[in-house]
């Protein structure tokens, strides 16, 4: 999404994570994706240092101004739910392959940082991510969507925090969501090149 508002453009290379390529490991040998590798050989493969930097050349519709405004509020969200919230996520949604974990406890723990966040000064009370996404939405609701589909049927009809729910269904609804979600076929040494955003 980051990569798609600013304009950027680049090559996408599809990887399957069970089959990681070395072309990519030897980039980024922690073997997470997003990778970006840019023309000056630089390479960032984390993807909040990512959203920044294409953010910080093209930013056309003022994503990152709840950033700029309230930065020591983000940074904190953003740090629990990449820490705290993913935690319990993993949890909540892939229980089994941990020992001795009660998906339910997790559930709950995880709701308790959504609630958190919808109290939180940089949460968009007007809901306005479809006309002006932020950063925080941006780069919450990914996570926020991972949660929903560890149980969507608990989520649209139990889950208490309506709020939340308004701010994803929102976004699963938006052409901006709809526009970046493109299946692509796994990328190989021989592929044909293939372009974010699509020409
Ligand atoms: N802190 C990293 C985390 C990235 C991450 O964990 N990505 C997952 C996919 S969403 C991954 O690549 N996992 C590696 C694996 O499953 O082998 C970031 O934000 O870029």
């Amino acid at each position: 999404m980051a990569i798609y508002l600013s304009s950027f453009s680049c090559e996408i290379r599809e990887v399957h994570l069970s089959q990681k390529p070395l072309e990519m490991i030897k980039l980024s040998p922690k073997g997470t994706v997003p990778v970006l590798l840019l023309p000056t050989g630089r390479v960032i493969d984390e993807s909040m240092d990512l959203m920044k930097y294409v953010l910080s050349i093209n930013n056309p519709m003022g994503i990152m101004t709840d950033y700029t405004q309230n930065k020591d509020e983000v940074d904190r969200m953003l740090y629990i739910f990449d820490n705290k919230f993913k935690y319990h996520l993993d949890r909540y949604k892939y229980s089994s392959r941990y020992e001795k974990v009660d998906p339910l406890e997790h559930r709950q723990k995880a709701l308790k940082i959504l609630e958190a966040l919808t109290v939180s000064p940089i949460f968009d009370t007007n809901k306005n991510f479809i006309t002006n996404p932020k950063l925080i939405d941006i780069s919450l609701l990914p996570f926020v969507r991972q949660y929903r589909i560890a149980d969507p049927e608990w989520f649209d009809t139990e889950m208490p925090c309506t709020e939340i729910k308004n701010w994803l269904s929102d976004f699963l609804d938006s052409k901006l969501f709809n526009e970046i979600m493109i299946k692509y076929k796994r990328w190989e040494a021989l592929s044909e090149r293939v372009y974010f955003p699509p020409n």
